[in-house]
Parts: C-alpha cells; structure tokens; sequence
C-alpha cells in the first residue's frame, strides 16, 4: 500500500523550495505557468501497439516492433478514445493528439488507404473538439501489402511508388481539414521504412526516387495555419540495417530546401548520439521541427520515455535556446508489457517533468558564467541545480491542476484496469 503525501505536505516542500529558487533568481511560478501552456502531442499507436482499425488489418511491418502481450489493448477506436481519456486525465496540461493514417474509422467497410478522407476521421474530430485536443497526422507506409517488398516512395515500381504518393497527398488533405477544423495546425510528419538489409549495389537512385515522390506530394500548397508537413529520418531498422533511403542527411537538405519541418527521433540515430545538440543547428536554418521523444534501449527499441539525461538535454536545449513555440514535441514509443495507459502517462509526465527542471534553471545566471569564462562556476553551478528540489515544484503543479500527485497515479490506472481493461478478453 502506498501513503501518499497530503496536500499540506505538497504545500509546505513546496514553499520551501519556492525559497530556495527564489535564492537562485529562478521564479517557480512563471516556470509552472510555462510549463502548463506546453501542448505535447500523444501517439495514438501506443494504446494499440501500432495496429490500427483497418478492416483487413494485418501485423504490424515496416521495421518496428512492439513487444509484450499485456492484457487490455484498444480493440476499437472508442477504446482508444476512452483509454487517451483516462490517459489525458492524469497528465497535467491540455494536450494534443498525434493520429496515424490506420486509426480511420471507416464503418465495417474496407477504405483503400489512397480513398482516406476527411469524413474517415470525423469522430476523431468530433472527440478532440469536444475534449480540446489538437490533432497531428501521420500516413501510414507500412503493414500494407504493397509495402511487403520494403519500399514505398522509393520504390523503383512506378505502381507502388504512385499508391503511396497518393495516399500521403490524402494525409494532407486530412491534416488540413483537421487544422482547419480545429483552429491549430497539424503537424503531418512522413516516415517511411524504405531500405535494405544488406548492402546495396545503388544508394543514389532510391534517393532520387524518394525526393520526385515528396515533390509529387508537396506539389498542392496549403495554408500552414492549418497543415505543415514533416519529414523523419533514421539510421536503421530491423530488415533495413545496411542502408535506409530517408537518412537524417537527405531530410535535413529536403527540409531546408522545402521549407518543411524536420522531425528528430531520439530513436533514429547511433545508440549514443543524442538529438539535443542537433536542435540549434537545425533551428538556424528551420523555422519549426517536429520531436519523436522516445528511448532507444540498446537500439531502437522505443521503450516508454523516462527523466533521462537525454531528455533532460533535449529539454534544456528547447528552453535555454527560447524555441518553445517552434519544437512541436511529439513522444513515440510502443510497449506492450505494461499497462499501456500508464505507458502514455509515465512517458507524457516524465517529458513535463523535464521541461519543468528546464524551466527552473537561473539560465541569465549560468550565460554569466559562460560568457565571463568563470567555467569551473558553471561547472559546480550545473551540479548544483540537478539537487535543487525540483520535485516538490512538480507536485505542486499537478496538486494545483487537479491532477494526481506521484504514485497516485497508479491508484487510478489500477482501478481503470480493474473497470474496464480487464474486461477486454
Ligand atoms: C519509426 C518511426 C515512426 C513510427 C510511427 C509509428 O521508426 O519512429 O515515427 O514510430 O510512425
Ligand atoms: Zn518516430
């Protein structure tokens, strides 16, 4: 049995800590306020495990796995719908919704994933407006048929690459109306899986293939205040170790050149490079990027997002260079041997948590110090900082919000499981 904290202890750490921020120059209130405007965007695949609702739906393809058999899965949208409910009631903030293209709800009837529209979506629709949530997108080019062979966009088949143009320029179309309906912009993020798993005799030509087949799905403008298109690169995958077409070199030069937002996967790079140092690279010559917060263990394994020092940089990075309102932060993770609505919601906090210990840092303070040369100061000042009592912040910015404080959380997830995941056998 856990005893949780009252809210008069929450209160009392709290003002103790205020002080000592205060002490730093740092003011916990304006960092809360922050913090509560901070929309991430949740992945829908994680209440699933990236199977979607197509009638003739298959296993899940593309060089992504999700492991475990935890009971309780979505098995349609209005449980997916009734789990991000529950999800979305434990994370403090309001928050978006990031939709892939399989997610349709099409009524029983097969949709070829080319004929997708708008009407497919209406209850996702309907449900976010009701709920403020905005809504991003995602085709799907993957656990497809036509995408058997490993490639899509970059195929050197004239036919498949045609299918899956036409089934990206659908997802615009989508993305726009859900902007449009919604009042914020989408943000429609192309991943594609195309690659081999040993060496290739040719890297050139599926390149050139993949960008005449971005230009045929870019080639309609739409207003950015309702859809804006991202493009995601990666190293690797399983069956495409060798070589991926859609490097993170070709999509930063596809980004750059097209005026697109390009998204980092914390995943999709070598298992120790991180993606907060590419941030203001990037952000010097990109208006906006998309984030796939994630947690590579080992490789790409997209474990469940913890307060980890690459989230944590990732954090700093987004807060000390003032990009809050140009990094759309999106999680990607799918783990299915864990209660999934927890693995939303342990995932979503830690990310808040992170921007939240951000948020608290004296940063005029430490610029000081960097810009005097004083490096030993910022050194003891950043060393400092990781004890400052940033968790009493954090638990009275949920008790405020309304929401559960630690490992309260789990009490609800618990009885959620006993009322209504359990049932689902
Ligand atoms: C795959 C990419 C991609 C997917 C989702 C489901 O490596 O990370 O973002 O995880 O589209
Ligand atoms: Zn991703």
């Amino acid at each position: 049995m856990d005893h949780h904290p009252s809210d008069r202890q929450i209160q009392a750490t709290y003002d103790l800590a205020k002080e000592r921020y205060v002490q730093m120059g740092v003011d916990t209130d304006r960092a809360m306020a922050t913090l509560g405007q901070i929309a991430l965007s949740l992945h829908c695949w994680q209440g699933d495990d990236v199977g979607g609702f197509e009638t003739s739906g298959g296993e899940l393809t593309g060089g992504i796995a999700a492991t475990g058999n935890y009971p309780g899965k979505a098995r349609n949208a209005d449980e997916l719908r009734r789990d991000l409910d529950m999800a979305y009631s434990l994370i403090p903030g309001r928050h978006r919704l990031n939709l892939h293209a399989i997610y349709a709800e099409t009524g029983g009837k097969t949709v070829e994933r080319t004929e997708l529209r708008p009407e497919h979506f209406a209850r996702w629709v309907d449900w976010a407006k009701e709920k403020h949530h905005g809504l991003d997108f995602n085709p799907t080019c993957f656990s497809h048929p036509l995408s058997a062979s490993g490639f899509t966009l970059a195929s050197h088949d004239p036919a498949v690459r045609r299918f899956w143009i036409d089934h990206c320029i659908a997802c615009r179309k989508i993305g726009e109306h859900f902007g449009q309906q919604l009042g914020t912009p989408c943000v429609t993020n192309i991943w594609i899986p195309d690659g081999f798993k040993d060496t290739p005799a040719d890297r050139k030509t599926p390149r050139e293939l993949l960008k005449d087949s971005l230009d045929k799905i870019l080639a309609e403008k739409i207003d950015p205040r309702h859809n804006r298109d991202a493009v995601e690169g990666k190293l690797f995958g399983l069956g495409s170790e060798s070589y991926v077409v859609g490097s993170h070199e070709f999509y930063l030069g596809y980004a750059i050149t097209h005026r697109l937002l390009l998204c980092l996967d914390a995943g999709h790079f070598h298992p120790t490079e991180g993606i907060a140092d590419k941030i203001s690279s990037v952000l010097t010559y990109l208006d906006e990027i998309l984030l796939h917060v994630s947690r590579g263990v080992r490789w790409d394994s997209d474990h469940v997002v913890v307060l980890s020092d690459d989230v944590a940089a990732i954090a700093q990075e987004i807060v000390r260079g003032g990009f809050l309102d140009r990094v759309h932060i999106g999680l990607d993770y799918f783990d299915a041997s864990i209660n999934r609505v927890a693995a939303w919601v342990i995932g979503a906090r830690s990310t808040l948590k992170a921007l939240l210990v951000a948020l608290l840092e004296p940063s005029d303070r430490l610029r000081e110090l960097e810009i005097s040369g004083d490096y030993t100061a910022r050194l003891a000042l950043l060393e400092d900082l990781k004890n400052m009592p940033s968790g009493a912040v954090w638990d009275f910015h949920c008790l405020r919000q309304g929401m559960p404080v630690g490992m309260q959380v789990m009490d609800k997830i618990k009885a959620y499981e006993e009322q209504e995941l359990a049932r689902r056998v």
